[in-house]
C-alpha cells in the first residue's frame, strides 16, 4: 500500500484542495490527476505515482495541504509498487531550486539592473514561451507575471522578482526554455531582497522533507512558477484552461471560469476574456432590468448558474469522445449568446401553398432546362421580402447602446444551410431586386459553395433577416435562433397535405408550417402575429408577389 503524498510544489504551504477528483474504489491510471489545488497565485494537478485502486481518501475539499501532506492510499499494482512514488518530494540535493538569476549589477542613478532568468520549473525542460507579457519600458510590479511557459502538462508564469522597468527582453513566444534560461534584463526600482534560505530548508511541516542545511538557497529573485492546469481535458467536463493571474482575476470577480470561452492559443483564457463575459453579463442583467442593452463580447452564462454537470460517463457504459466539427466549435459561443441574450418568442402559423405548388411544380420543367431547380425556398425569400416591405421593424437592428432600432433600405436574406461541417448560413443580396427564377439559380449555386467550405467571410456578412428551412428534411415547426443582429428568422418546415374546413367542408390543401422567431425587445407580439399572417397570405395567394 501506497501513501500518496503532496510532492514538492514550490514555496507554495497551506494551500487549499478545491476538488478531489477520486474516491475510494476507483482505480487510477498512473498520471491520473487525483485532486486540485488553489491558491490565490497557483492550481496545481496532482497526478497519481502510479496506477493503482484508490483504498482511503486522507483529504476532502476544503482541507489545506503542504508538501509532504497526505492524500490517499493507493494500492498500487505489482509494478509500481516497487517504484519510488512520483509525488514524493523530490531530494533537494538532487533538484536543487536555485533559480540562474545573475549577480545583479549597479546601474546608473543606483538602480539595479539584474538578468532574470527562469527559475526552477521542476521537471520541466525545453518548455514553450507561449506568452510574453511585457515589453522593454514596462514597469512591472514584484510577482508581476513576465510570461507563461507550457508544457503538455503544465502552464506556469513566471513572476518578476522585484519591481523595475523591463531593459530588455532575451526570449519571445515560442521559444524553448529551461531552468536558468533568460528571460530579461530588469532595472530594479526597489531594493533587491536578500536572498533567502531555499523554502525547501524552510522544512514544510508535514513534509518528510530530506532538506539539508547545504541545499542550495533560492534568491528571491526568482519565485517559484505558478503552475497552473494543462489544456482543458477532451472528455468530461473540461477544466477551464487559464493562467494563475487570470484565475485570480475571475475570483475577485465571482467569475466561474468554466462558463468563459478561452480565445487564446488552445483555447487558453485570457484577461480580455473574462472582461468580456463580464461585460456581457452586466449587459444581459442591464436588459433583464429595463431598457434593451445589446452589447458586444461573447457573453456566456449569467452569474450563479450552476456549473456544468462533470459526468463519468463511461462509468455507465461505453462511450467515444469526438471534437465538435470546426464550424460548430466557432458557431457555437455565437449562437450561445443569441439564444441567453435574446428574448425570444416563436410565432406559428400554416400557409395554404396548394397554388403555389402547382405553380412551382409547373415552372420546374422550364428551370431544369435551364439548369437549375425551383425549390420552394425562392418563393419564401420572394415572399418574406414583400412581408419585410410591409413591416420594415423585422428588417432592422438594435444598435449597440440597445437604445435605436436601425431599419435597413436593402434586403439581404441569410439561408441557413445544412453542410458536411456543419451549419452556415450565406446570405442572398438585394433579394428584392431579384426575381424568383434569380433567386432559385444563386440559391443552387450559394449551397454548393457552402457545402464544398468554399464560402468566403463576406458570404456570410450583412444578412437583413434569415431563413432556415428544414422542409427538405422533414419535421413540423421547430424555434429556430435569432441571427443577431438580425431580429427575426423564420423557420419552414416539410408541407403537408391536411383537410382544411373551407366553410362548407373539408379540403385537402397543402400546408407549409411557419415559425417565425422574433426578437420580442423590438417586436410586439402583435405585430409578430400581422407580420405572420400577411407571410401567410402572400403564400396562399401569389399574385400579392407583384403588388
Ligand atoms: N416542404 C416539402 N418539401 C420541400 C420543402 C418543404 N417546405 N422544401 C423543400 N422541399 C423538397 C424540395 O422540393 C426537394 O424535393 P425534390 O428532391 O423532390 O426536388 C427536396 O425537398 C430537397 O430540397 P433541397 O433541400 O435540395 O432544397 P431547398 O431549396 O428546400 O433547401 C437548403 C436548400 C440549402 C436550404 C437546404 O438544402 C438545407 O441545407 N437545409 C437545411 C437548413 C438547416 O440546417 N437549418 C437548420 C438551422 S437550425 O440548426
Amino acid at each position: 500500500m501506497n501513501q500518496v503524498l503532496v510532492p514538492d510544489i514550490g514555496d507554495f504551504k497551506e494551500v487549499e484542495v478545491i476538488e478531489v477528483l477520486v474516491k475510494p474504489g476507483d482505480a487510477v491510471t498512473k498520471e491520473q490527476s487525483l485532486i486540485t489545488l488553489e491558491s490565490d497565485k497557483a492550481t496545481m494537478e496532482i497526478p497519481s505515482p502510479a496506477a493503482g485502486v484508490v483504498k482511503e481518501l486522507k483529504v476532502k475539499t476544503g482541507d489545506k495541504v503542504s508538501q509532504g501532506s497526505p492524500i490517499l492510499l493507493l494500492d498500487a499494482q505489482d509494478e509500481a509498487k516497487k517504484a519510488t512514488p512520483k509525488a514524493e518530494p523530490p531530494k533537494k540535493e538532487e533538484a536543487p531550486r536555485a533559480p540562474a538569476a545573475a549577480a545583479p549589477a549597479p546601474a546608473p542613478g543606483g538602480a539595479r539592473v539584474q538578468n532574470v532568468a527562469v527559475p526552477d520549473i521542476g521537471d520541466f525542460k525545453e518548455v514553450e514561451v507561449i506568452e510574453v507579457l511585457v515589453k522593454p519600458g514596462d514597469k512591472v510590479a514584484k510577482e508581476q507575471s513576465l510570461v507563461t511557459l507550457e508544457s503538455d502538462k503544465a502552464t506556469m508564469e513566471i513572476p518578476s522578482p522585484v519591481a523595475g522597468v523591463v531593459k530588455e527582453m532575451k526570449i519571445k513566444s515560442g521559444d524553448k526554455v529551461s531552468q536558468g534560461s533568460p528571460i530579461l534584463v530588469l532595472e530594479a526600482t526597489e531594493q533587491r531582497a536578500e536572498p533567502r534560505p531555499a523554502p525547501q530548508a524552510e522544512a514544510p511541516k508535514a513534509a518528510p522533507a530530506p532538506a539539508s542545511a547545504t541545499a542550495a538557497t533560492r534568491p528571491s529573485a526568482s519565485p517559484a512558477p505558478q503552475p497552473v492546469p494543462p489544456a482543458p481535458r477532451e472528455e468530461g467536463g473540461a477544466k477551464p484552461h487559464a493562467s494563475p493571474s487570470v484565475r485570480k482575476f475571475a475570483r475577485e470577480l465571482g467569475v466561474d471560469l468554466a462558463q468563459v470561452q478561452g480565445s487564446g492559443p488552445k483555447g487558453r483564457i485570457l484577461h480580455s476574456d473574462v472582461q468580456g463575459f463580464v461585460k456581457g453579463a452586466l449587459a444581459g442583467g442591464a436588459a433583464g432590468r429595463a431598457a434593451p442593452a445589446v452589447k458586444g463580447g461573447m457573453g456566456g452564462l449569467p452569474f450563479n448558474l450552476p456549473a456544468w454537470p462533470d459526468v463519468d460517463f463511461a462509468k455507465f457504459g461505453p462511450i467515444e469522445t469526438k471534437p465538435l466539427a470546426r464550424i460548430q466549435k466557432l458557431s457555437g459561443p455565437y449562437l450561445h449568446r443569441n439564444w441567453i441574450s435574446i428574448p425570444h418568442v416563436t410565432q406559428c402559423d400554416d400557409a395554404d401553398i396548394t397554388d403555389l405548388e402547382a405553380f412551382r411544380k409547373a415552372q420546374t420543367a422550364e428551370t431544369e432546362k435551364r439548369g437549375f431547380k425551383l425549390t420552394m425556398l425562392a418563393f419564401m425569400i420572394k415572399a418574406c421580402v414583400t412581408a419585410l416591405k410591409q413591416f420594415p421593424q423585422f428588417n432592422a437592428s438594435l444598435d449597440k447602446s440597445g437604445e435605436n432600432i436601425i431599419v435597413k433600405h436593402y434586403y439581404h436574406i441569410g439561408v441557413a444551410v445544412d453542410t458536411p461541417g456543419g451549419l452556415v448560413v450565406p446570405v442572398v443580396r438585394d433579394a428584392d431586386r431579384k426575381g424568383v427564377f434569380d433567386l432559385a439559380h444563386e440559391l443552387g449555386d450559394i449551397s454548393k459553395v457552402a457545402r464544398d467550405g468554399k464560402l468566403k467571410p463576406a458570404d456570410l456578412q450583412g444578412g437583413t433577416f434569415s431563413i432556415s428551412s428544414l422542409g427538405g428534411i422533414g419535421g413540423n415547426y421547430f424555434t429556430p435562433i435569432i441571427n443577431a443582429p438580425e431580429v427575426a428568422i423564420l423557420g419552414v418546415s416539410r408541407s403537408v397535405i391536411r383537410p382544411v374546413w373551407d366553410g362548407k367542408s373539408f379540403a385537402p390543401r397543402l400546408m407549409l408550417p411557419l415559425a417565425l422567431s422574433y426578437d420580442h425587445r423590438v417586436i410586439d407580439g402583435a405585430t409578430a402575429a400581422r407580420f405572420s399572417s400577411y407571410l401567410v397570405s402572400v403564400l396562399s395567394d401569389i399574385r400579392k408577389l407583384i403588388l
